[in-house]
């Protein structure tokens, strides 16, 4: 897709950006908690094993939740993958101990720190916060675990008593912090500052960032807040989870491969693949129009839009399809012009000269069928 979008790539630009962007994904946690969505333990040892090929930095999982779930964290934990495992709990000492017995390194720990979750869900005030909190993370560490210490509802927090738990996990020895937008309410800028706040007030910790897409920004919360130093995005496949979910490992891995241009070891080419496994092992199922990874993403409809692709289709679309395992689909109907038209001739076997052509678009338009064929078209044309 040679330069097509290099003027554009001049705008992306960072004045000063992050070096590079990982990628924990939590299919295997988050994505479990949305509606109708439950893995048997082989799905959940496969999955892993996908992400794991995929390239993905951390893969996390929680071993609390069930017995099964216990039984696939332990199996996964040997596989040996590259990826480290990350097993979630909450910041209790029989949550870390469960971890510990699944021979688990890593570990993240959640505990709410808005007052409507201390109050309302946790029922304890702000000490006995900080105290779980402190309390978890130096249990953590005296198994030997690396912990990633979770602000759940931080950005709802109260930023003194935010910083005021940071800093304490951080001084009990927390290897990275995830800063969250549990409930969806923030704008891109918000996160930049939620997150500088954080860092200014804990150092150089590294710093997870966890958003829901209550309101359709999950992507956009998450680059933001990377672009103000956080160095790992929470994703899952399809963007499934709590609600709405968080955003979609696709959209998240090419963005940080194509727009931001930063060094991974991702396998873009499987996106499709593990869209599709997803959409076959629960009840959600992927929207045709879901970028990247949905059937219309790289469809073409409109005839001057036909006209383009067919001499170039970067005149339509960002990177092409085959590099995130989906492909280039030509719409004919009612909008089809001479061009399409001509393609569809030649597609049949047939040779339809420019007058012919346009016959054949104004007999498909006539036709008022809407969409009546949809042709694949690879990067070479004959
Ligand atoms: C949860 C809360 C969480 C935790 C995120 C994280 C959130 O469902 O347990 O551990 O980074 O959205 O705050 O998913
Ligand atoms: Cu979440």
């Amino acid at each position: 897709m040679e330069d097509a979008n290099r003027h554009a790539a001049r705008y992306n630009e960072l004045p000063a950006g992050p070096s590079r962007i990982r990628i924990l994904d939590s299919t295997l946690r988050e994505g479990e908690q949305h509606p109708g969505v439950s893995f048997s333990v082989k799905q959940r040892i496969q999955i892993a094993w996908e992400l794991d090929h995929f390239g993905v930095d951390q893969i996390e999982i929680s071993p609390v939740i069930s017995e099964d779930h216990e039984a696939a964290t332990r199996t996964i934990i040997r596989q040996g993958l590259a990826a480290d495992i990350v097993a979630h709990g909450r910041a209790l000492r029989e949550d870390i101990d469960r971890i510990v017995s699944c021979g688990a390194s890593w570990c993240a720990v959640y505990l709410g720190v808005s007052d409507v979750h201390m109050r309302d869900k946790l029922r304890i005030g702000r000490d006995e916060a900080v105290s779980r909190a402190v309390g978890a993370v130096e249990h953590a560490k005296a198994h030997g675990l690396k912990i990633r210490f979770t602000a759940e509802d931080g950005s709802r927090a109260n930023p003194k008593f935010l910083a005021r738990v940071c800093a304490a996990v951080r001084d009990a020895g927390a290897d990275r912090i995830s800063l969250p937008d549990t409930a969806g309410v923030m704008l891109p800028h918000g996160m930049r500052r939620y997150v500088a706040f954080v860092r200014e007030a804990i150092g150089g910790l590294p710093l997870d960032v966890h958003v829901h897409n209550d309101v359709g920004l999950a992507l956009a919360n998450a680059l933001a807040a990377c672009e103000a130093g956080a160095d790992q995005i929470h994703t899952t496949i399809n963007g499934i989870g709590e609600r709405t979910g968080i955003p979609a490992l696709a959209e998240v891995a090419t963005a940080i491969h194509y727009l931001y241009g930063l060094p991974n070891s991702f396998h873009l080419d499987m996106l499709g693949d593990l869209s599709r496994l997803i959409d076959a092992y629960t009840p959600v199922k992927t929207h045709e129009s879901a970028p990247l990874v949905g059937s219309s993403a790289f469809k073409h409809k409109a005839g001057t839009h036909l006209a383009a692709v067919l001499a170039n289709p970067a005149a339509y679309e960002p990177i092409p399809p085959s590099a995130v395992g989906n492909r280039r689909t030509i719409v004919f109907g009612e909008l089809a012009g001479r061009a399409g038209a001509a393609h569809l001739a030649g597609v049949l076997g047939l040779r339809a000269d420019d007058a012919q052509a346009r016959r054949l678009a104004a007999g498909l338009k006539a036709l008022r069928m809407g969409d009546i064929l949809e042709v694949p078209l690879g990067d070479r044309r004959t």
